[in-house]
C-alpha cells in the first residue's frame, strides 16, 4: 500500500477526532475528477461525492454541497435554503476555509464548522466514495454515515 500524503493524513486524523474512523485509499491514477474517481476506485459516478464549497455574497460565510457526481448544484436551490444568494468560493477562500485544494476538498475535517447540504440522491446508494484530501485518494462511506459525519442536511440541491 502506498504512503498517504500529508494532506490525507491530516484528513484522517481531522475525522478519527470526530470519532469516525475511515480508511483513506492512495490512488494510482487522478481522482481529481469524479469520473476518474469512479474509475479509479470502480465505482458508478453517482456514487461520487463531489464537495463543493459555496460563499454567501451578503455574510461571505462558506457552504458546502455535497453533490453526487452525476448532478450538478442549482445554485438558486441552495440559496433558498440558506437565505441568501451564493458563488461559487474562488480556490483561495477554499484553501483557507476547508484547508484543502479543489480537487481534494473532502466532505469534512475542515479547519472550521460549514453549513452543510446533501444531495438527496447520495442516499440512494448505500457506499460512497469521497475524496481525502488530495486530487489522488479517495474512501469510501456509507450514505448514513456521511449524513453523520458532515451533520448535514439533506436536501434537493440539483439542477
Ligand atoms: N476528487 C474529485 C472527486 S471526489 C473532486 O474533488 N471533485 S469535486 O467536484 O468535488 O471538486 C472539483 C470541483 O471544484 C469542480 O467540480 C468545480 O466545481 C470546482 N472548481 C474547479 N476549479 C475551480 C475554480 N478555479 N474555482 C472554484 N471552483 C473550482
Amino acid at each position: 500500500m502506498q504512503e498517504l500524503k500529508e494532506s490525507s493524513r491530516r484528513f484522517q486524523e481531522a475525522v478519527g477526532k470526530l470519532g469516525f474512523r475511515i480508511q483513506v485509499k492512495q490512488m494510482e491514477k487522478s481522482t481529481r475528477t469524479a469520473i476518474q474517481a469512479a474509475e479509479a476506485v470502480g465505482c458508478s459516478t453517482g456514487q461520487i461525492v463531489k464537495s463543493l464549497l459555496f460563499q454567501g455574497k451578503r455574510s461571505r460565510n462558506p457552504y458546502l454541497a455535497l453533490v453526487s457526481g452525476v448532478n450538478r448544484v442549482d445554485p438558486k436551490r441552495l440559496e433558498e435554503l440558506v437565505g441568501e444568494p451564493v458563488a461559487m468560493a474562488d480556490p483561495e477562500f477554499v484553501r483557507q476555509v476547508t484547508g484543502f485544494a479543489i480537487g481534494g476538498v473532502p466532505p469534512a475535517g475542515h479547519n472550521r464548522e460549514i453549513a452543510t447540504f446533501i444531495d438527496r440522491d447520495l442516499l440512494g446508494h448505500r457506499v460512497l466514495w469521497a475524496a481525502a484530501g488530495t486530487p489522488s485518494s479517495m474512501f469510501a462511506i456509507g450514505s448514513e454515515e456521511l449524513v453523520a459525519l458532515t451533520g448535514g442536511r439533506v436536501a434537493v440541491i440539483k439542477s
